[in-house]
């Protein structure tokens, strides 16, 4: 078992506007994102999952760190790194981006904001795709403006999200659509908010842009939320995993293509753009990929925290690794993530998982999402 170490913070685990509040309300675990501090338990996975899944939660999500690029160039620098067609989104409209480099690997997987027709935002997975896109502006002379702004995600997610943002925002934004954004004001400062966030129990997004109303959102919100029993909450690791949402560093890396991480439907690659990924992903296209990620299900009750890839096996061969893995109470099983070789991903595979003791379980290859 991992020991119960705490976490020494500093200043490179850098705070968000909302750590006050996400302190006062026992956060129990953090994880470090983007240079930042995430919260990952408040008062069980278990209990925090049974939660979100019928009320209404409020995440700090200062951690998902906006890239911004603005200036004649910027559409460009933005499709260079990308192998979504981005040529059709309009202003008002998120996009789930693969950034891919000329290898074909998994640099981040973002969701892209379109501002303007000159300013876009990526809003980030954990790494620091800052340093690539100042080094392709510098090294291709582009005409764009790159840096990360003081904008700190505050995520509402779970059925009752909507009346509760209702509440503060006014009934307009019922009508935000999946993966749109208006601008709604609170306090006369007019935020972006989102219909996006990282977890399948519906929700929005607010990014948050002006740090001194940071704590009289959240506790507006938290008053409003009150008879909706709105309880502080993070991504939640067993609902995500349910709802197959891959957690970049953790089921994905550079390591890997995005075809390989099952990201087919955002590879525009067909298309003439001038993403630097292009003639990478078509190649894996062309030829199939060598591995594929699919849900897993194991046998034998709740697993220990997949710290290290776990070996699938079958007939003694090493056929895939298990990334991230949860007993899920709703699907009375664990459930998984594994990187699967070539001839080892249908669906209903009889495999054995190696856990890190030693001990083999039985499980079987499930397609994604599992909810
Ligand atoms: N919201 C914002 N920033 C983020 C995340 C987020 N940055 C980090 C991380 N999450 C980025 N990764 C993802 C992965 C999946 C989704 C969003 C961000 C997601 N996917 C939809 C799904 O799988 O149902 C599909 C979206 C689509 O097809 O358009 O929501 O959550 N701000």
């Amino acid at each position: 078992m991992m020991a119960p170490a705490t976490l020494s913070q500093s200043r490179r685990t850098r705070r968000t506007p909302f750590s006050p509040r996400v302190e006062a309300a026992g956060v129990k675990s953090y994880t470090v994102y983007n240079h930042m501090l995430l919260a990952t338990v408040f008062e069980s996975v278990e209990a925090d999952y049974t939660h979100l899944k019928q009320h209404v939660q409020i995440w700090d999500v200062g951690c998902e760190r906006q890239v911004s690029i603005q200036g004649p160039d910027a559409a460009r620098l933005v499709q260079l790194m990308t192998v979504r067609d981005i040529g059709g989104m309009i202003e008002g409209q998120c996009f789930y981006a693969p950034l891919v480099d000329t290898d074909g690997g998994m640099i981040n997987d973002p969701v892209g904001l379109k501002l303007a027709d000159d300013h876009y935002w990526l809003s980030l997975a954990d790494s620091d795709v800052l340093l690539w896109a100042r080094g392709l502006a510098t090294g291709l002379g582009l005409d764009v403006a790159t840096h990360e702004p003081d904008v700190w995600p505050l995520a509402i997610q779970g059925p009752k999200s909507d009346d509760l943002m209702a509440q503060v925002f006014g009934e307009s934004v019922r009508d935000i659509r999946f993966f749109r954004f208006e601008r709604l004001s609170f306090n006369n400062h007019p935020f972006v908010i989102a219909r996006s966030g990282w977890s399948k129990q519906g929700g929005f997004e607010i990014y948050v842009d002006r740090e001194d109303l940071a704590l009289e959102l959240w506790d507006a919100l938290w008053e409003a939320g009150q008879p909706f029993e709105i309880r502080p909450g993070c991504p939640n690791h067993i609902e995500r995993i349910e709802g197959g949402l891959l957690s970049y560093g953790n089921d994905m890396t550079r390591a890997h293509n995005p075809l390989e991480c099952g990201l087919d439907r955002y590879c525009h690659v067909d298309r003439p753009i001038e993403a630097l990924g292009r003639d990478a992903v078509a190649k894996v296209m062309a030829e199939g990929t060598r591995r594929l990620v699919r849900g897993l299900k194991i046998d034998g009750g709740p697993v220990p925290p997949t710290t290290d890839e776990w070996s699938v096996q079958v007939n003694g061969k090493h056929v895939g690794g298990v990334t991230s893995s949860a007993y899920s109470p709703d699907l009375a099983s664990t459930v998984a993530f594994a990187m699967m070789d070539k001839g080892f991903w249908d669906v209903g595979l009889a495999v054995k998982v190696v856990l890190p003791d030693g001990t083999m379980r039985d499980g079987s290859v499930s397609d994604l999402p599992f909810i």
